[in-house]
């Protein structure tokens, strides 16, 4: 490897051309960019790392499936590799696995993920400017970037909100929250075990435990038969290696403004278990795996929410903002010059799964993505960081057609469904702007199952085709890889 410090001083006296020192070493030395998948459950983080490191190894051998990358553009792109599995801190990413799952005779999506993994692929270029050619040609090889990325269950990212709140005023919120709409049916069970267990009343093991069993069963009702996502906390969801650790069982509680927990007390034991979760879970996964990204993308599947209905869009929005203040955008704020680590200067919102509507419709979902949080509001925070919102199907699994519905020819889709359906078209009508008004939800007006995968060459030469995977690499990685 080149020593950079060697390197740097000549080349700029030389030239002049250079702007920082700190450039010409990264080119050098191989810089390391930390990206950020962010996304709830569901919501296409383990598809969209396989198929982006699948393009990218393939990029040598098929640089059209990455037109709008720069580095491959240009054909400056010489190849891509993954770093060794011993590299990283975590158990490897299984990309291999999910390659041949995919590309298997029955080809079959990824598992859910239930615990953390990691990865890094090199990414190896000749640089844009004359400066780096210069370094490359002097050292005698090429400038590396390794992007390293962590896939984890979308369900712990609702923890991280948890960091600021205490016991009680997370009790306060929760139950707030469970006493209306779906939650309140969903969770009949467990809100009468509560009423009928003060905060005050003498601790109890058996009682905590009976508490949080009665919590779990309700989070994943909520889950998995109203489409809920705003369900804390994650690993009450997904455990994880933690299965029945006990200082998970607690759960929330009753408990009045104001009221102080008293020693012995079922609140103080929940309380005692909750801080614990929270110094021993929580703060880990926040420190170890999101403090030092720099680059961010936020997957977001808008269409599911839609077709869940009001209450779980209304819901993905809420768990969306409640994520999102937990990260450090720009340079400004006290808390970002307080903490330490760099803070996230690129942020791409995407709407995923873009490929489960007509080619016409795919701007409306990344408007209605545009729509539905509170980006503005974080853009106007943080002036330094560059934020976008696109669609992107990371693997695409339908194909466009036309149908006549009562004498129009409208698009639609054309794709088998998961779980042995025969192909068939699915009209989805017209994706909406914006959230749609209140009177608006009771016309169903979208129609789309899960599809299945394409078949799909598992050796990395191909790759595999998808829609804007290679613009939001450009807009998160395009000024790294100059
Ligand atoms: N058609 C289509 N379906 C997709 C695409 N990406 C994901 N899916 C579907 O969405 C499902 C979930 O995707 P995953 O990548 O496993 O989601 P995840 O965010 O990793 O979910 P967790 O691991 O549960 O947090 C997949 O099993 C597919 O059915 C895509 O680009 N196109
Ligand atoms: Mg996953």
């Amino acid at each position: 490897m080149s020593d950079a410090a060697w390197y740097a001083p000549i080349v700029a006296k030389a030239s002049g051309w250079l702007s920082t020192a700190a450039d010409v070493a990264d080119l050098a030395q191989g810089a390391t960019v930390n990206l950020a998948v962010t996304g709830l459950s569901r919501s296409g983080k383990t598809v969209f790392i396989t198929s982006l490191i699948h393009n990218l190894l393939s990029a040598a051998h098929n640089q059209n499936r990455l037109p709008l990358l720069g580095v491959a553009n240009s054909g400056r792109l010489i190849g891509a590799r993954l770093e060794e599995a011993r590299a990283g801190r975590l158990p490897r990413f299984r990309y291999e696995d999910n390659i041949e799952a995919m590309a298997a005779g029955a080809p079959a999506w990824p598992q859910g993920t239930d615990d953390l993994r990691e990865i890094g692929i090199e990414v190896r270029f000749m640089p844009a400017s004359t400066p780096g050619r210069l370094l490359s040609e002097i050292s005698g090889s090429p400038a590396t970037v390794t992007i390293r990325i962590v896939d984890y269950p979308g369900e712990w990212l609702l923890d991280l909100p948890l960091l600021g709140q205490s016991f009680a005023t997370w009790s306060r919120a929760s139950l707030r929250l469970y006493r209306r709409g779906t939650r309140a049916q969903a969770g009949a069970d467990f809100l009468a075990f509560v009423a009928q267990h003060r905060h005050d009343e003498i601790m109890s093991d058996e009682t905590a435990k009976q508490a949080h069993d009665l919590y779990c069963a309700f989070l994943l009702q909520a889950r998995d038969k109203h489409g809920l996502s705003h369900l804390q906390p994650g690993r009450f969801l997904c455990p994880g290696h933690l299965a029945d650790a006990p200082f998970l069982w607690f759960a929330p509680l009753d408990i009045p403004d104001g009221a102080q927990l008293a020693p012995n007390s079922l609140g103080a034991l929940m309380a005692e278990r909750y801080e614990t979760y929270k110094r021993v879970v929580v703060e880990r996964f926040y420190n170890d795996h999101f403090r030092w990204f720099s680059r961010q993308i936020v997957l977001v599947d808008v269409l599911r929410a839609l077709l869940a209905g009001r209450e779980a869009f209304e819901d993905q929005r809420l768990a969306l903002e409640a994520i999102l203040q937990s990260f450090r955008y720009g340079s400004g704020g006290l808390l970002a010059k307080l903490l330490r680590g760099p803070h996230i200067d690129r942020v791409l919102f995407a709407a995923t799964k873009a490929d489960h509507v007509p080619d016409i419709q795919r701007d409306h979902l990344a408007e209605l993505l545009r729509n539905m949080a509170a980006f503005p509001a974080i853009e106007a925070r943080s002036s330094s960081a560059q934020f976008d919102v696109t669609s992107i199907a990371s693997v695409i699994s339908t194909a466009e057609d036309t149908q006549d519905i009562d004498g129009q020819r409208v698009p639609v889709v054309v794709g088998r469904p998961v779980g042995g359906g025969k192909q068939a078209k699915f009209f989805v009508g017209t994706v909406p702007i914006r959230p749609p008004r209140p009177d608006a939800w009771n016309s169903s007006f979208l129609n789309v199952p899960l599809f299945e995968p394409p078949v799909i060459d598992p050796a990395p030469v191909d790759g595999i085709a998808h829609i804007n995977l290679d613009q939001a690499l450009e807009f998160l990685m395009g000024d790294r890889l100059r």
